[in-house]
């Protein structure tokens, strides 16, 4: 099997310098062998102050008031209180409304932004069928309280024109997708219209859906397929037919795009993951980016860096751990704050168990395949509890030489070096999530078109 060292974690781990205010670090060069399974050669790594920016370092004022804390309520509170900390953005209430006529693939859509299909529990239903009569909230997995709310269509018995946008509460979404899968009939221009006048700043985008099923259509009409360039010739003629109503109705600035639900990695998808980053407030933006489904490469660029801005506060967590046990007799709290961490990268990147699992069943392939083909060393590591302390012993090298316990107050530059140790293991883990990620996309766009 392929060294983890020689391609990932040298880059990972940064250049080599070892800091000499750091010295009860036990810095070890060579670590072979995590498990019997892989070998993890790792020749150089660092553990030195330059590997965690000065500034995420847990400052004099934050110590005091963790001891306050400590004190007063206990480990068991302040733990609580720094993992809300680091999980504010899941707070953060996004609401994002699907409107349209039936069968237009309302329902679909909501799937595909929640990196879900139709037979996933708790996903839409679709289908000719079944038509959407109340307003219906789908929260997304990580964050509960971004929704996607399935509308009825305006003009349906239910919600007549006259009292549509009072009914459905406009004011409180912070997108407006209205979707049609044809031209948008006088129904939609009438509802975009009134959604202008009375709400200028709203984020309204334009979704056309069912892109694909117009490109096979062509198909079915012409002898030959869509030269080099035609295609495009193609798509800006569906784009221009469906805006001509739009336009006619005299709405301007339409930001539409062009998708097919089935297969979101294609088309104009993206671009509109990418548009709902960009208008969502600063405050509302890593839990609008944690919420996406990983199909472009922009989105998991934006991911990344959500979840690096993260390891400065989560190292502190896991310092905090890392004091409080009892080390001698080999207890180490900070692995389940790491563990939760890392496992929060591989669902954010598409590279969890269950992904893992979709991914097979559509390939038709078998998950070890899978995870061999795509040298995922991270699952491997993360398998157990055991694996994982296995894997974390290369980087516990910290030995405070003096007693140390509770309480903090004195012990800054030791909570700084176990933040150092917990930076560096989620630093190295997020890269190899990361290459992974990259892994499976390159991987998937190949598999499916074999
Ligand atoms: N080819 C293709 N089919 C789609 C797409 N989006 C939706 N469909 C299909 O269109 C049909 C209707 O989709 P739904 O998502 O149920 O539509 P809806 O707007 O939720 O319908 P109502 O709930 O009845 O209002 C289903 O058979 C979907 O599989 C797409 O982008 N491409
Ligand atoms: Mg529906």
């Amino acid at each position: 099997m392929r060294s983890v060292a020689e391609e990932e974690l040298p880059e990972a781990l940064g250049a080599v310098h070892i800091d000499p205010s750091y010295d009860e670090v036990d810095v070890q060069t060579t670590v072979t062998s995590f498990s019997d399974d892989i070998d993890w050669t790792i020749t150089d790594y660092d553990i030195g102050s330059d590997f965690v920016d000065d500034d995420v370092l847990v400052s004099e004022e934050d110590m005091n008031e963790y001891e306050k804390i400590l004190m007063e309520s206990g480990f068991n509170t302040l733990m609580q209180k720094l993992e809300e900390n680091n999980n504010q953005w899941k707070g953060v209430e996004i609401n994002i409304a699907i409107t349209g006529e039936s069968g237009c693939g309302k329902s679909t859509l909501i799937n595909a932004l929640r990196d879900m299909k139709a037979d996933d529990i708790g996903a839409a239903k679709i289908g000719c069928t079944e038509t959407t009569k109340e307003p219906t909230p789908y929260p997304y997995k990580e964050t509960e309280n971004v929704k996607i709310w399935d509308l009825p269509g305006v003009g349906t018995p239910n919600f007549p024109k006259e009292t549509y946008l009072k009914t459905i509460k406009i004011e409180q979404y912070d997108f407006i997708l209205l979707v049609s899968s044809t031209r948008y009939k006088e129904n939609d221009t009438w509802l975009a219209k009134e959604i202008n006048i009375s709400y200028p700043n709203s984020n309204l985008f334009f979704i056309r859906t069912k892109v694909d099923s117009d490109l096979e259509n062509y198909l079915k009409g012409h002898r030959m397929a869509p030269r080099m360039g035609q295609r495009t010739i193609l798509l800006k003629t569906i784009r221009d037919e469906s805006m001509a109503n739009l336009t006619a109705a005299g709405i301007k600035l339409v930001k539409m795009f062009l998708i097919n639900s089935h297969r979101p990695e294609t088309f104009e998808f993206g671009k509109l993951q990418t548009m709902l980053i960009e208008k969502v407030s600063a405050l509302k933006r890593d839990a609008m980016i944690l919420s996406l489904s990983s199909v472009s490469n922009n989105v998991v660029a934006e991911k990344i860096r959500v979840l690096e801005r993260r390891i400065g506060a989560v190292s502190v967590t896991g310092a905090i751990a890392a004091i409080k046990s009892e080390r001698q007799k080999g207890q180490r709290l900070e692995l389940d704050v790491l563990m939760t961490e890392v496992l929060l990268y591989k669902r954010q990147l598409g590279i969890d168990a269950h992904a893992i699992s979709v991914f097979a069943k559509m390939l038709k392939k078998q998950e070890e395949e899978l995870y061999m083909k795509l040298n995922m060393h991270s699952h491997a590591i993360l398998k157990t509890s055991f694996a994982f302390a296995k894997f974390y012993d290369q980087y516990d090298k910290f030995r405070p030489s003096a007693f140390h316990s509770f309480p903090l107050f004195g012990r800054i530059s030791k909570v700084r070096n176990y933040q150092r140790q917990c930076s560096m293991v989620l630093k190295c883990l997020l890269k190899m999530c990361s290459s992974e990620c990259h892994r499976l996309q390159t991987n998937l766009a190949i598999w499916l078109n074999e």
